[in-house]
């Protein structure tokens, strides 16, 4: 498999409840290298934008709110096919139906308030990383 980035998130409600370094330790257990991290208050507005695609659905106010509400951690992972690799560390986007030992399961409390965020695909990888870092962020 090739090695790839993805961008994944560690969202406002993990922050809030001292959870980062947690989640941090897990995501290094599991393998990944961290090759860009920062951590930022995004705007209403930078939430949005982040999140454009989901900009007809109805939970997009909600959603945009939450990530708004304060700090996030945003990392861009190095892996052998970090991206579906990631998505299975994470787990199902509901902790409710996450499987046991995931970090959704372990830390997410609702569908939107579920602890991290994850790149989907190729396409959404690139567009995440190119969102939040710049070329020399990403050692
Ligand atoms: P994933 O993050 O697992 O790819 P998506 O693409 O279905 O999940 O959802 C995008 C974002 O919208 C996720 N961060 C998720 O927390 C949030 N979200 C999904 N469904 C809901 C909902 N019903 N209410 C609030 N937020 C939601």
């Amino acid at each position: 498999m090739a090695t790839e980035l993805t961008l994944a998130m560690i969202k406002p409600d993990a922050v809030e409840k001292n959870m980062a370094g947690a989640i941090l330790a897990h995501i290094e257990k599991a393998g990944f290298k961290v090759r860009g991290v920062k951590r930022v208050h995004l705007t209403k507005a930078q939430a949005e934008g982040f999140y454009a695609e989901h900009s007809a659905r109805g939970f997009f106010g909600e959603l945009t709110t939450f990530m708004s509400r304060g700090p996030v951690f945003i990392l861009a992972l190095e892996a052998d096919g970090a991206i579906a690799k990631w998505r299975e560390v994470m787990g199902a986007t509901d902790p409710a139906q996450a499987a046991d030992g995931t970090i959704r399961k372990l830390f997410g409390a609702s569908k939107g308030e579920n602890a991290t965020h994850g790149s989907d695909s190729t396409a959404s990888a690139a567009r995440e990383i190119g969102y939040y870092f710049a070329g020399y962020e990403l050692l």
